[in-house]
């Protein structure tokens, strides 16, 4: 029996040296010190012994299944640390390897520019503020004194969902909602979308964008539109710009004018960039017509205003020398990543 046991430590040392992963090693494990394991199978056999055998039998078995034990746990100790190991060589970095450069994304011309105006009006106390595109043709129109056979309201021009329903054309709208809410003082800018049945060209889109302007209080004038609108040229343009007030004709603003931008290639005598004029157009603006305030339920003998709309797209155009409308939509990268 004794030297049983010590055959069975024998061959139990030289099988574990051979175990190569865990599941190996749990075979082996019921194998030799499992219940129905080769040292349990040779315990059952201690009653064929004489009772003065016994202890010392018994005491040589529990020896070896401790040795074996031990033998065991150091092993699972080695298989554990060389699969880490094996882990963390397959983890290896290669820290000569190049990086990936990471793109970092920056605004569109569009927004870019959005973002610069924004800035300089709410450094004047103005908000913002947003409003359906679909509209209704009231607020497009009829409250800008374009009563219906006014010819801006030509199906030519609009896109309508039906006869009082249409894609705004401006964002006059938005503030129209704004004044029929709110008593002056108001001082708000409306960005965003609009939509004219335009073919698609290198100055024309079905889609575009639009910043309007309006403040009514006691006591405006034309002097604040020029001062505001002059601030705003400058802090887009750089403190040398300088623009001029043109008349012009709006139905809902009385007087009119549009605002040129003194060409920065020529200075104003006249080149290829300007179209030999000397000038560029940048907007449109006015005091607005008193019957567009007494139909806002603002008395036009108490307040006046004045109010702009500004084309994103051309002020973006100007800004960047872009010359081809079309690159604004249709984000080539090869564009974009030059702002
Ligand atoms: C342009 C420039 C303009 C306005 C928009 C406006 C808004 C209200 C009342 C009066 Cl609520 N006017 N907006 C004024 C002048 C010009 O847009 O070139 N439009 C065709």
């Amino acid at each position: 029996m004794k030297e049983e046991l010590k055959s069975i430590e024998q061959r139990a040392r030289e099988e574990l040296g051979s175990v190569k992963d865990a599941k190996m090693l749990e075979d082996f494990r019921i194998r030799f010190l499992g219940k129905k394991g080769e040292i349990t199978a040779i315990l059952k056999q201690m009653g064929r012994l004489s009772p003065e055998e016994r202890p010392a039998m018994g005491q040589l078995a529990n020896k070896i299944r401790e040795n074996i034990d031990s033998a065991l746990t150091k092993k699972k100790e080695e298989l554990k640390a060389a699969a880490e190991s094996q882990r963390l060589k397959a983890e290896t970095l290669d820290i000569t390897l190049p990086g990936k450069a990471s793109k970092i994304g920056r605004p569109h011309p569009l927004n870019a520019t959005l973002e610069d105006i924004e800035e300089v009006f709410l450094g004047m106390g103005f908000d913002i503020v947003d409003g359906p595109e679909v509209e209704k043709d009231y607020y497009c129109f009829e409250a800008l004194n374009m009563p219906k056979h006014h010819p801006a309201r030509d199906t030519q021009d609009t896109f309508y969902i039906n006869e009082n329903v249409l894609l705004r054309t401006q964002t006059s709208s938005v503030q129209i909602r704004v004044m029929e809410k709110k008593k002056p003082p108001i001082r708000i800018i409306s960005p965003g979308r609009v939509y004219r049945s335009d073919t698609v060209d290198a100055t024309h889109s079905p889609l575009f964008h639009q910043i309007e302007g309006l403040v009514i209080d006691k006591g405006i004038t034309m002097a604040d539109l020029k001062g505001t609108l002059e601030l705003l040229m400058k802090r887009l343009y750089g403190e040398e710009a300088k623009v001029r007030f043109r008349p012009h004709h709006f139905p809902y603003t009385e007087p009119s004018a549009e605002v040129d931008l003194m060409c920065f290639n020529c200075h104003g005598k006249g080149c290829s960039m300007c179209k030999q004029e000397g000038w560029v157009e940048l907007l449109g603006s006015g005091m607005v017509h008193p019957k567009v305030l007494a139909d806002c339920g603002i008395d036009p003998e108490v307040y006046s205003g004045f109010a702009f709309g500004i084309g994103l797209e051309r002020i973006t155009m100007g800004r960047y020398s872009i010359n081809d409308m079309r690159l604004l939509y249709e984000n080539d990268m090869r564009f974009l990543e030059q702002f």
